[in-house]
């Protein structure tokens, strides 16, 4: 008796990698009821399962770093070539993809062989965002400690929210986010820190115990103990979650004022200075600023310094949002003058996952002031939070935070930092950052093909416009950027049903559509830049 389950035209995946996905028959035919847990005998079939899906995510490695080369997956003697060889992805519609996958869920058991198809099939339809060509996201590269770290914590199953359960964890947790701390600045060493889930609700954790500080009546009394509209100010060119946390904490987005940024997306200081006496003449409340180092699309830093004074001057807390920008604090190079004054901020959001590169999802937010996060959001759950445990209840986490189960996001960091050492995070920024000045380079020696639209980016986001050879002897102007913005979407659909480049594009405010190239994956070369150069060209010169 065949151990597949399904007749149908559907994808099996079989054909991905050369790695030999049969499990022996007799354990190609069990089930769930036949390995651990239910089966407490279970062991060798439990890890003979196993020990399938280990070489399909190896195999899935080796495809992430595969250039088409030879380097990475090997081409198979008697399968031939890897047809996914060089590639990102296997682009299809979301109806084809649909008719592709058996994704529908049944009333019998599926059995083990079955399991370790729908592993590979999983895989095999997967974006590769650690391919040395995938410039799509802030987050891209597959670290492969950090990976292990990953497949370590997904074992050890545990919650966050207490010692008691996460014994090891926490500590780690203690010594990393103090170590954070510390290269924020010496002003932050006694401060507070937590892992979020992601970047924007680091920003709004920052929000919430800012106005717990100022307004420590607000978690009994809500909304009628604050006499007066609070306001918060942000550049224009800062993350939505910011104007997010206004909608989500009260305030209404009308009260999320957008400063304006210069011509480089960076927040202009006097501006904020106008909004903040504008909204104080009303008899609003300003009491937040954001402040961004590290822009979405331009990569740009507001000047700390300038809008720490602003700040210390009308009594604002500031927050500086460092989701992407953080990670340049490891620099001595290139730290200054993009994230100087830093250390004044009250808090600070940075997430390891970005440039970094530590496995999704990794996001930290920063206090300087012990205490907050436990007065500002502290339930005091009885069930969970005992005070009268055998150890010092300080080590539970659980009650800082507003969600109630939390991920463990640390030992994938933990373990990537103890193998590259703090030295090796500052030699990744710095050649993260020299690959994109050589991207820039590149792109000077090719003007005809490749305008920039900064020509000294702040940090690794490189944005540009390919040029067509039609629009090549066309002047620079509004007329051709109408135009470049319009081949830009068309050039990247060309991208990802080639399959072998992906860099994201977005209008910004009055400018059309342009691409925005990220290098944050430590596994780029200069080879892969010069890939993506020759690579647009050939799939976008006739447009
Ligand atoms: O908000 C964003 C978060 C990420 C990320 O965590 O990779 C925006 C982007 O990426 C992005 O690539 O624009």
């Amino acid at each position: 008796m065949s151990t597949k389950q399904q007749g149908s035209k559907k994808d099996d995946g079989r054909d991905f990698g050369f790695v030999d996905k049969e499990l022996s028959d007799a354990v190609g035919r069990m089930t769930y009821t036949d390995i651990l847990p239910l089966e407490e005998r279970g062991y060798e079939q439990t890890k003979a399962f196993l020990l399938k899906v280990v070489d399909l995510l190896l195999e899935y490695l080796k495809e992430t770093f595969d250039r088409g080369d030879g380097v990475g997956a090997e081409d198979d003697e008697a399968h031939g070539k890897n047809p996914r060889r060089g590639k990102i992805l296997e682009f299809l519609h979301p109806e084809q993809m649909q008719a592709a996958l058996d994704l529908e869920l049944r009333d019998e058991p599926r059995n083990l062989q079955q399991l370790v198809d729908d592993c590979a099939v999983t895989l095999k339809h997967s974006v590769k965002t650690g391919h040395p060509w995938f410039f799509n996201q802030l987050s891209c590269g597959l670290d492969v400690v950090s990976m292990a770290g990953e497949w370590l914590t997904a074992t050890a199953n545990t919650n966050m929210f207490t010692y008691e359960i996460a014994p090891v964890f926490i500590l780690m947790e203690n010594v990393v986010m103090r170590s954070m701390r510390d290269i924020i600045g010496s002003s932050f060493a006694h401060g507070d820190s937590i892992l979020a889930p992601g970047g924007s609700i680091s920003n709004l954790y920052a929000f919430l115990a800012a106005r717990h500080r100022m307004f420590p009546g607000y978690k009994e009394k809500g909304l009628h103990s604050i006499q007066g509209q609070l306001v918060m100010f942000t550049s224009d060119q800062c993350h939505y979650s910011v104007r997010s946390c206004a909608a989500v904490c009260g305030l209404g987005t009308d009260h999320c004022v957008e400063v304006p940024s210069d011509d480089r997306g960076r927040m202009i200081p006097s501006e904020l200075e106008r909004l903040v006496l504008e909204r104080k003449k009303r008899g609003d409340i300003p009491f937040f600023v954001n402040a961004t180092a590290g822009t979405t699309v331009l990569g740009a830093f507001d000047p700390i310094p300038q809008i720490a004074d602003i700040c210390t001057k009308h009594k604002m807390w500031l927050h500086v949002d460092a989701a992407w920008g953080g990670g340049i604090l490891f620099s001595r190079k290139y730290r200054h003058p993009r994230l100087t004054g830093i250390e004044r901020a009250d808090s600070v959001t940075w997430n390891p996952h970005k440039l970094m590169g530590t496995l999704l999802q990794c996001s930290t937010i920063h206090f300087k002031e012990d205490g907050l996060l436990i007065s500002c959001n502290q339930m005091s759950a009885e069930y969970l939070f005992m005070q009268d445990k055998l150890y010092d209840v300080q080590y539970d986490t659980g009650d800082k935070v507003i969600q109630c189960g939390r991920h463990n996001d640390i030992f994938k960091l933990w373990l990537m930092w103890r193998s590259k050492g703090t030295s090796g995070f500052e030699r990744q920024m710095d050649r993260l950052m020299e690959l994109s000045e050589y991207m820039v380079r590149r792109m000077k020696e090719n003007p005809d093909k490749f305008h920039l639209l900064l020509p000294e980016p702040e940090m690794v986001n490189v944005s540009f416009w390919y040029v067509p050879r039609r629009l090549r002897s066309m002047a620079h102007g509004p007329e051709r950027e109408k135009m470049l913005g319009k081949i830009t979407p068309v050039l990247k659909g060309r991208m990802m049903q080639a399959g072998t480049l992906m860099v994201g594009y977005q209008p910004l405010d009055d400018t059309p559509n342009f691409f925005r190239n990220i290098i944050s994956n430590p596994g780029v070369k200069e080879s892969d830049v010069d890939h993506l150069i020759a690579e647009m060209d050939r799939l976008g010169h006739d447009l």
